[in-house]
């Protein structure tokens, strides 16, 4: 079993409900136990401005699945729940579900970057995951205490709802 850190996101069709279907679907994963589910918060856009605000959780994961089946199992999830791929960078999306971290380990395959490339600056998804890890450090040794301290929490706002 390897422990992993999701990123969930959504703008479109209800994202709180989007969100709340995407944790019942990992509890669902084969080979893997659902840990733990941060709070749920919202934000700005980051990418085109004209897109409703986010929310985003973060969610820990005990896997024996490889990474790549994880992100196929991932990928069908986006799909069931409706997400559409479309050319726009940074569109606005039904669900966005993104590994963040996959145990130790560093991958940089065309398909799966792990650590995720962009997680080291965004509040969206550093302040979740620190709720659920405050210890963590990546597999470069940055430690996710450092990445916060480099990554006001400005513009986030969490929710009194949550999964
Ligand atoms: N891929 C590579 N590494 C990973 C990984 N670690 N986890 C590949 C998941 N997928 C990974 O992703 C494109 C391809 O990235 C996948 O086919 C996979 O093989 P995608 O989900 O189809 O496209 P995307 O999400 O639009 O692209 P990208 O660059 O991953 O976007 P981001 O970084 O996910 O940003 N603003 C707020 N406030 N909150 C958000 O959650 N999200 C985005 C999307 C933009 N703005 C946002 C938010
Ligand atoms: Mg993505």
């Amino acid at each position: 079993m390897q422990r992993v850190y999701l990123g969930l996101g959504s703008n479109l069709a209800e994202p709180l409900a989007q969100l709340r279907g995407a944790l019942a679907a990992l509890a669902a994963l084969p080979h893997s136990h659902l840990a733990g589910t941060s709070g749920f918060y919202s934000s700005d856009p980051l990418g085109p401005a004209d897109q409703p605000r986010y929310v985003n959780a973060v969610a820990a994961l005990d896997t024996a699945l490889e990474p790549l089946q994880l992100l196929d199992a991932l990928q069908a999830i986006e799909l069931n729940q409706g997400r559409e791929r479309k050319a726009e960078r940074w569109g606005p999306r039904t669900l966005d579900l993104d590994i963040l971290v996959f145990g130790d380990l560093i991958l940089n395959e065309p398909r799966l970057h792990v650590p995720h490339y962009h997680m080291h600056a965004r509040a969206f998804v550093l302040y979740p995951l620190a709720e659920l890890a405050p210890e963590l450090r990546l597999a470069d040794g940055r430690t996710l205490q450092d990445l916060l301290l480099a990554c006001p929490f400005e513009g986030l706002e969490r929710l009194p709802d949550g999964p």
